[in-house]
C-alpha cells in the first residue's frame, strides 16, 4: 500500500483552511435543515453528505478544468468546493423545483443531491469541456456510476494516445483530463464495482475513485458486505507491481483533513500524469444523520459506534486540528461555523418561496376564475361543490401543483355544460387546465429524446444507389466496406467490443480494419457487457462517438441495468443538458437455442425508453442506420439480423453515404387483402408466406417497420390498414411482446381501429425461449407455414365463400 511522503504546503494557508471549515460547516448544516424539511413534511425525501465532508473538500483541491465526476448521492460538498453547486441549489433539488435556470442538475426529475453539469448548449451544440469542471448525472442505483466512470477515464486515454485527435481542443487537453469516481463502502459489494476495477486495471486509464467507508450500507454493516471487512486489503491483487500495471491503492481516514489533502494531492498527480488507476479507501468515516430520511441509525448503531461518530465528527476534528496548530481561535471558528449555520437557513427560506410562489400563482389565478365567475349553475349542490373545493384549495398551506390540477379537474366535473356567458367557467377552466398543463408537460414531459437541431429524427434518408454492375456480396461485407467509410470520416469513432478487434467481430463485419485504423479505434475488450457499455457511455458523454459493440443480443441483459438505468435517463434526467449519444450495435433473432436466438424486444423497448431501437432486415439496412446516427446526437440501439452475414446482398454503389431515416416503415410488397406488419429477420420469412400466399389468390401488403422506437412517425401502416382493412403483426418476440406494443401504436395512437373488416391479429415465438436445432427453431418460432396458415385463417374468416 502507498504511503504519503511528500508533505504539501501549499493548500495549508489560513485563509484556505478557514473556507474549508465554513464550507464543511455550511454543508453539515445545510443537512441538518435538509433532513428537518423532510420530516417536516416539506420535501419528500433527502439523502446528505453529512461526515464526508472533509474527504470531498480535499478531493476537490485536486479537480481541474476538463476533469470528470462520476459520483453518488453523498457529493454535495465535493460539488459545493468546485463550484458546481450551492446552497440554494441543495434546496432546490430538495423540493423538486421544476425550473430549470436555478435548479439546473435535474430540474427537479430526480431525488436530491442527484448532480449534473451540462455537456451541450441549449442549440445542441457541444459546450466546451475543457473550460469547465465537468459532471455526469448522478443515478441512484448503487455501483451505477462506476461503468460510465470507466469510459470516462478512457476517453482520455484515447484523447492522448492518438495523435489524430490532439486538435479536438475543446474536448480533451491531450487527455490529461482525470476521471474522478466516488462510492459508498457497501455499493463495492456489486458486480458493477469489480467489473470496472478489473478493466480499469486492464486498460490503465486516469480513473481515480474514492471509497466512502463509513462501514454501512443503510443497516447492513461491513461484515456482511465485504471480505475481511477491508476494501483495499482485498482488492490487493490488483496493485501495481514493477513491470505489472495494475491499480495504486491509497488508505486514508475520513476525519483527518491534512492528511487527506496530502493523499489526493500526490494520487492525483500521478494518475493524471501516468494514466494509472487509483482507488482511495476513506475509511473511519461517519454518518451523523444516518442513511437517509427514510429512517435513523439508532436502530441499527451500537451505543459504542454512534459515540465514536461523534467523536470522529470530520468537522469535530478538524476544528480540533485548527485549534492545536493554532490557525485561529475557538472564536473565530464560532463566527464562522454560525455563519455557515446562516447561510444554510437563509438559503432554505428563499428556496421554499421560490418554490412556493409560482404555485401559489398558479392557485390564485385558478381561484380568482372561480371566485369571479358571473355565470351559476342552476343545480345549488353543484355550486356548493365548487365553492367548498376552492375554499378548500385556497387553505392548502404549503400547495404543490397536485393541488391545482385536483381542484381544477374536479370543479370542472361540476360545472354546466352550457352557459351563454361570455366569460363561462368551463372555458376559462378549460384554459387554465390547457394553460398549465402545458407547462406542467415541459417541466415533466420533455427531452426524453433530444429536442435540439442535433436530433438524430431531423436526418433525412439517402438511398442506397444501384447500378447495372453492383456486386451482390455477403451482408457482413457490406457493413465491413461501411464502416471503412466511417471510420475515415468520423476521426471521433470508435468501436469495441468482445472479438471486435484483432479479428474484427465473430461475424467478420469488421475485417481487417483494426489494422487499418489501429487498435486505439477498434478493439476487442474483456467479457464484461456491463462495463462495454458504461465505456461507450463516457466516451460519448465526452464527445467522442462510441460504438459498442455487445456481442449477441441475449448478453445484453447483462448490460440492460446500465442501459435502462444510465444511457436512456440521461438527457431525460438532465432535463435536456447531457447528450450521450452512444451506438450500441448488436446482433439477434434467429439463430438456435435458448441463449443463441433471443429476440427478446419488448424487454428492450419497454425499458429502454430514450434510446432508439433499430431492426434491420439486412445488413445495407443496417449500415445505413450506422450512417444516419452518427449524422445526430442520440443514443441508439441497432440489432443486426444474425442470420444474415453470410446471405449475399447488393452492394450499394454510395456505401457509407446512404441513411435511412429513422420512424419511416418500409412497404416491401403492395397488397390489397391485408397488411402484414413486421421488423429484422420475420422480414424474409414474411416475404415467403407473401409469394406462397398470393399463389393462392391472397394479395397481402408487407411493411417493414424498419425502426421500433420511433415508431412508423408518418402513419404509413395506418395508410395501408385503409386499404387492407386487416392486419396481421408479426414478429419472433414473445406473445404479448412487441407484437403488441405495434398493435397499441397502430389500432390505438394511429386510430387504426376503425378501418378493420377483420379481427387484429398477432403472430408470435412461443413463451419458451427457441430451442436447439432447425427444428427447435421450427417449433418455437413463426416460419412461412406459420404466416400462410395464420393469414388465410383470416381471409377465411373474412370470405368464407372464396376460402
Ligand atoms: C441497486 C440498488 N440496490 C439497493 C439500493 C438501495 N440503497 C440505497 S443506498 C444503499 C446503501 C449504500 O451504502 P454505501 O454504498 O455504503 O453508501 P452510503 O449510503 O453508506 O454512503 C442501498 C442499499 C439502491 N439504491 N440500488
Ligand atoms: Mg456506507
Amino acid at each position: 500500500m502507498k504511503q504519503t511522503n511528500n508533505f504539501s504546503d501549499q493548500y495549508l494557508r489560513k485563509e484556505n483552511i478557514l473556507a474549508d471549515f465554513r464550507l464543511a460547516n455550511l454543508s453539515r448544516n445545510l443537512s441538518i435543515i435538509g433532513r428537518r424539511e423532510v420530516l417536516s413534511g416539506k420535501a419528500k425525501f433527502g439523502i446528505f453528505g453529512d461526515g464526508k465532508e472533509i474527504i470531498q473538500i480535499a478531493m476537490a483541491k485536486q479537480f481541474k478544468e476538463g476533469d470528470w465526476r462520476s459520483g453518488y448521492y453523498r457529493d454535495q460538498t465535493w460539488m459545493m468546493a468546485m463550484g458546481l453547486y450551492n446552497s440554494l441549489e441543495f434546496f432546490h433539488q430538495l423540493y423538486g423545483n421544476t425550473d430549470r435556470e436555478i435548479n439546473p442538475g435535474s430540474g427537479g426529475r430526480v431525488f436530491n443531491n442527484h448532480f449534473s453539469v451540462p455537456n451541450i448548449n441549449p442549440d445542441g451544440s457541444w459546450r466546451n469541456l475543457i473550460k469547465q469542471k465537468n459532471s455526469s448525472s448522478d443515478i441512484s442505483p448503487t455501483a451505477g456510476q462506476m461503468p460510465r466512470l470507466l469510459g470516462l477515464a478512457y476517453a482520455s486515454k484515447l484523447f492522448r494516445q492518438n495523435q489524430d485527435l490532439h486538435r479536438f481542443e475543446t474536448l480533451s487537453v491531450n487527455g490529461n483530463e482525470v476521471a474522478f469516481g466516488s462510492i459508498g463502502d457497501a455499493s463495492t459489494s456489486e458486480g458493477h464495482f469489480w467489473e470496472t476495477m478489473n478493466a480499469a486495471g486492464v486498460l490503465q486509464v486516469p480513473m481515480a475513485i474514492s471509497v466512502y467507508d463509513d462501514g454501512y450500507g443503510i443497516s447492513v454493516p461491513k461484515k456482511y458486505q465485504t471480505t475481511k471487512g477491508s476494501i483495499s486489503e482485498i482488492l490487493k491483487g490488483f496493485e501495481n507491481e514493477p513491470g505489472r500495471p495494475g491499480i495504486l491503492i491509497f488508505k486514508g481516514k475520513g476525519w483527518d483533513y491534512p492528511g487527506l489533502i496530502k493523499l489526493y494531492e500526490e494520487g492525483i498527480e500521478i494518475c493524471r500524469r501516468d494514466h494509472v488507476p487509483v482507488l482511495f479507501h476513506i475509511d473511519e468515516v461517519t454518518q451523523p444523520l444516518g442513511h437517509s430520511t427514510s429512517g435513523s441509525h439508532e436502530r441499527y448503531k451500537s451505543e459504542e459506534r454512534l459515540k465514536w461518530e461523534e467523536e470522529f465528527d470530520p468537522i469535530r476534528k478538524m476544528r480540533e486540528w485548527i485549534l492545536e496548530q493554532e490557525i485561529a481561535t475557538a472564536d473565530e471558528l464560532d463566527r464562522i461555523a454560525t455563519e455557515a449555520e446562516e447561510e444554510a437557513k437563509d438559503s432554505r427560506k428563499k428556496s421554499w418561496e421560490m418554490f412556493q410562489t409560482p404555485i401559489k400563482i398558479e392557485r390564485e389565478a385558478l381561484v380568482k376564475i372561480i371566485r369571479d365567475r358571473s355565470c351559476r349553475c342552476h343545480e345549488e349542490a353543484k355550486e356548493e361543490t365548487v365553492d367548498k373545493i376552492t375554499e378548500d384549495l385556497s387553505k392548502v398551506l404549503s400547495p404543490i401543483r397536485k393541488d391545482n390540477f385536483m381542484a381544477a379537474r374536479k370543479i370542472l366535473r361540476n360545472v354546466c355544460e352550457t352557459c351563454d356567458k361570455s366569460d363561462n367557467l368551463k372555458e376559462e377552466l378549460h384554459g387554465w387546465l390547457k394553460r398549465n398543463y402545458k407547462d406542467a408537460s415541459v417541466s415533466y414531459d420533455s427531452f426524453l429524446y433530444n429536442e435540439t437541431p442535433s436530433s438524430v429524427l431531423n436526418v433525412k434518408s439517402v438511398a442506397p444507389v444501384y447500378s447495372e454492375n453492383s456486386p451482390e456480396v455477403p451482408g457482413r461485407q457490406i457493413l465491413r466496406d461501411n464502416y471503412d467509410k466511417l471510420f475515415t470520416r468520423y476521426p471521433l469513432l470508435v468501436t469495441f467490443g468482445e472479438d471486435t478487434g484483432n479479428i474484427g467481430g465473430v461475424n467478420q463485419s469488421l475485417e481487417g480494419l483494426q489494422k487499418k485504423f489501429g487498435e486505439l479505434r477498434i478493439t476487442d475488450t474483456g467479457i464484461r457487457e456491463a462495463t462495454i457499455l458504461g465505456q461507450g457511455i463516457g466516451l460519448a458523454l465526452r464527445g467522442m462517438r462510441p460504438i459498442a459493440e455487445i456481442q449477441y443480443l441475449d448478453y445484453l441483459m447483462y448490460a440492460l441495468q446500465i442501459l435502462s438505468d444510465d444511457l436512456a435517463t440521461t438527457h431525460y434526467r438532465t432535463a435536456g443538458r447531457m447528450v450521450a449519444p452512444l451506438i450500441i450495435s448488436t446482433r439477434g433473432h434467429r439463430l438456435e437455442g435458448i441463449w443463441h436466438s433471443g429476440s427478446p424486444m419488448s424487454m428492450l423497448i419497454n425499458s429502454v425508453r430514450g434510446v432508439y431501437v433499430c431492426a434491420p432486415r439486412d445488413m445495407t439496412r443496417a449500415a445505413g442506420f450506422y450512417n444516419t446516427l452518427l449524422e445526430g446526437n442520440d443514443p441508439a440501439i441497432v440489432i443486426e439480423p444474425l442470420n444474415g452475414y453470410r446471405l449475399k446482398e447488393k452492394m450499394p454503389d454510395n456505401i457509407g453515404e446512404y441513411r435511412i431515416q429513422l420512424g419511416v416503415p418500409e412497404v416491401l410488397s403492395s397488397g390489397t387483402d391485408l397488411t402484414l406488419v413486421t421488423y429484422g429477420s420475420t422480414v424474409r420469412i414474411a416475404a415467403e408466406a407473401v409469394r406462397q400466399l398470393a399463389a393462392h389468390d391472397i394479395s397481402v401488403e408487407l411493411i417493414d417497420v424498419q425502426t421500433l422506437v420511433p415508431f412508423d412517425t408518418g402513419k404509413v401502416i395506418l395508410d395501408s390498414i385503409r386499404k387492407t382493412n386487416r392486419v396481421l403483426f408479426l414478429d419472433e418476440d414473445v406473445p404479448g411482446g412487441t407484437t403488441a406494443f405495434m398493435m397499441q401504436e397502430v389500432l390505438e395512437k394511429q386510430d387504426g381501429w376503425q378501418y378493420l373488416d377483420s379481427p387484429p391479429k398477432t403472430l408470435t415465438g412461443k413463451e419458451h425461449r427457441p430451442a436447439y436445432t432447425t427444428d427447435g427453431d421450427y417449433f418455437s418460432k413463426p416460419n412461412a407455414e406459420d404466416i400462410f396458415d395464420a393469414v388465410y385463417a383470416m381471409m377465411k374468416e373474412a370470405v368464407p365463400a372464396k376460402f
